[in-house]
């Protein structure tokens, strides 16, 4: 499906290999990327390198901290190319890391490699490898990003969404200060300024990195201090649906690893992090705009933006019937109005911008799993066009970051990973 000449889906994922692990695309993003390296797995495992797409889960955890998290960034080498760098970010461990993590998707990839794995060896052997350090991760979203139980993990970075400019963070980071120093972008020296983030956002992005760095990364002063506390409705959900999987996993998939004897308790703990989500998520339910919303925690107030951050919760499983009816609805209109979608916020929003990054365009790795959504609410009409939506992207311009979802028209970095492994694993 990829236009005259140009490398195959395939041929990205191996021009964009650097030994183990794939940069979403080079020049622009240099290094390994958290919910890049789990969705392009999924392309390894369809391209039939199924022992590569376990490479790739293994090298993103080779970033893991101690306390469990795993970062939005592992810096395994040198680059020029992006701003802010590991010497920005000021983290001490090798391999280098950033200090926010990415919405969580490894989990329910790992359980698809493991249960479409054509090895069963490998897929055991290296399930029984990898899972307990996911398993920690999830812990940690759990204790240091929800202490008080209440069933809403949060972040503290637009980055920690990857939603990065989603109208959704306008109004708390309106509540961040600039950065008061000099620093020079990369990224709009490799890509069209009009489809990134603006000075603005960037002035304040770089502010949270040095806060959590003078900080000591400490969980507990940024639970309180951190001018920037939203409770994500998308890593929400990425985070259920991935703690699901993994209990799904060690109590059914691969009882023969025998993990729910070594890991018990923490299987106890995440099941009882899942049932606070079943119930804390309504209170992000919105009845007039028929999805849920995130939420400012520090100022204590709904982000009323149609994105699809709010629809991700169909991904989980968490809407009861009544709303996910209602958002079938919704996301027929959406895709009506925009046909390359989903566009990543509402047409009909006065944010709308169809080619500025997360304020419209469409991203096939969300397409994906909000198909998978729809699918899992008998919204099958849906899935078939959100699906639909994402071939005519490819169709329409190859393998691009992410695509203008009027026009279809590929937009930001070029001979893009997670965009080759969707088309591999889900498009083809
Ligand atoms: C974008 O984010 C990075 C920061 O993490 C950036 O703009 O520098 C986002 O689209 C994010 O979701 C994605 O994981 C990353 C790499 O593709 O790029």
């Amino acid at each position: 499906t990829a236009m005259p000449d140009a490398p195959s889906a395939h041929d990205i994922l191996k021009l964009n290999d650097l030994g183990g692990y794939t940069v979403p695309t080079r020049g622009l993003y240099p290094f390994q990327w958290n919910w890049d390296a789990a969705i392009t797995a999924l392309g390894w495992m369809a391209a039939g390198d199924e022992a590569r797409a376990w490479r790739e889960v293994e090298r993103l955890l080779e970033g893991q901290w101690d306390n469990g998290m795993v970062p939005h960034i592992v810096f395994h080498g040198d680059a020029e190319t992006y701003f802010p760098g590991p010497e920005v970010w000021g983290v001490q461990r090798s391999p280098s890391t950033s200090a926010i993590s990415q919405p969580p998707v490894l989990a329910s990839v790992m359980k698809i490699l493991f249960e479409e794995g054509r090895d069963r060896t490998l897929a055991e052997q290296k399930l029984a490898a990898t899972l307990p350090a996911v398993i920690d991760y999830h812990l940690w979203f759990y204790r240091e990003r929800d202490p008080e139980g209440t069933g809403r993990v949060c972040s503290y970075h637009p980055w920690e969404s990857g939603m990065d400019n989603s109208p959704q963070w306008d109004g708390p980071l309106a509540g961040v200060p600039a950065v008061d120093a000099e620093y020079v972008r990369r990224d709009t020296g490799l890509v069209d300024p009009s489809e990134r983030p603006h000075k603005y956002e960037y002035d304040r992005y770089i502010y949270l990195v040095k806060f959590f760095q003078q900080n000591d990364h400490d969980a507990k002063v940024l639970y309180r201090d951190c001018p920037y506390r939203v409770e994500d409705i998308s890593l929400i959900s990425i985070l259920h649906r991935g703690t699901r999987d993994l209990v799904t996993l060690c109590e059914e998939d691969a009882a023969s690893l025998d993990l729910v004897n070594a890991h018990g308790e923490a299987l106890f703990s995440l099941k009882q992090s899942l049932a606070r989500t079943e119930e804390g998520v309504q209170a992000l339910w919105s009845e007039e705009l028929g999805c849920f919303l995130s939420r400012d925690a520090r100022a204590n107030v709904l982000l009323e933006h149609v994105t699809t951050a709010g629809i991700l919760p169909l991904f989980a499983g968490l809407p009861n019937d009544a709303q996910a009816k209602q958002m079938g609805g919704l996301v027929a209109d959406w895709l009506a109005q925009a046909p390359y979608g989903v566009a990543s916020t509402h047409p009909e929003s006065t944010r709308f911008e169809p080619k500025r990054y997360w304020r419209g365009p469409s991203w096939l790795h969300i397409n994906w799993m909000l198909a998978i959504g729809c699918e899992d609410h008998g919204l099958t009409q849906e899935a078939a066009q959100i699906k639909q939506a994402s071939k005519d992207c490819i169709a329409a311009a190859g393998y691009w970051e992410y695509f203008n979802s009027v026009t279809g028209e590929g937009c930001g970095g070029r001979d893009f990973s997670w965009t080759a492994a969707m088309d591999l694993y889900w498009l083809n």
